[in-house]
């Protein structure tokens, strides 16, 4: 084989690696966050009901200028009151997220859940997440 056919060889290939490298990428950019919710402006989660299946994980985002939490824990003082979970499902809460701060949680037991906003429970800021089988 001649060097200049070799050499011509090697850049083809170097040029197929690219291309596949350049389909992944755009693959991964273009895929949406899985099972995303906001946080918006009117202290609401949108969607407000998801429905997702068992070992999903669900990824909420705070677009809203406003500091929001997570809660989906009944013993939780302050907004326990508005939370149903499963049976036997654990509890679950994010903290405080900030404007443009995210937080995930995986889903491994299949049900109903309903979670509120710990800082405007008072002001209706619930939202519901369905676990299928
Ligand atoms: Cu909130």
């Amino acid at each position: 084989m001649s060097r200049i056919k070799r050499k011509f060889e090697a850049q083809v290939e170097g040029v197929f690696l690219a291309l596949v490298g350049a389909f992944v990428l755009i693959a991964c950019a273009d895929r949406p966050e899985p099972h995303a919710v906001s946080m918006v402006e009117g202290k609401r989660f949108a969607p407000a009901a998801i429905t997702v299946p068992v070992g999903a994980t669900v990824v909420w985002h705070n677009r809203s200028p406003d500091r929001h939490t997570l809660v989906a824990d009944p013993a939780d003082a302050r907004a326990g009151r508005g939370v149903r979970l499963p049976a036997g499902a654990p509890a679950w809460g994010s903290g405080e997220l900030f404007h443009d701060e995210r937080w995930a949680h995986t889903f491994t037991a299949p049900g109903v859940y309903l979670y509120v906003c710990g800082v405007h429970a008072g002001e209706e800021m619930i939202a519901t997440v369905v676990v299928e089988e």
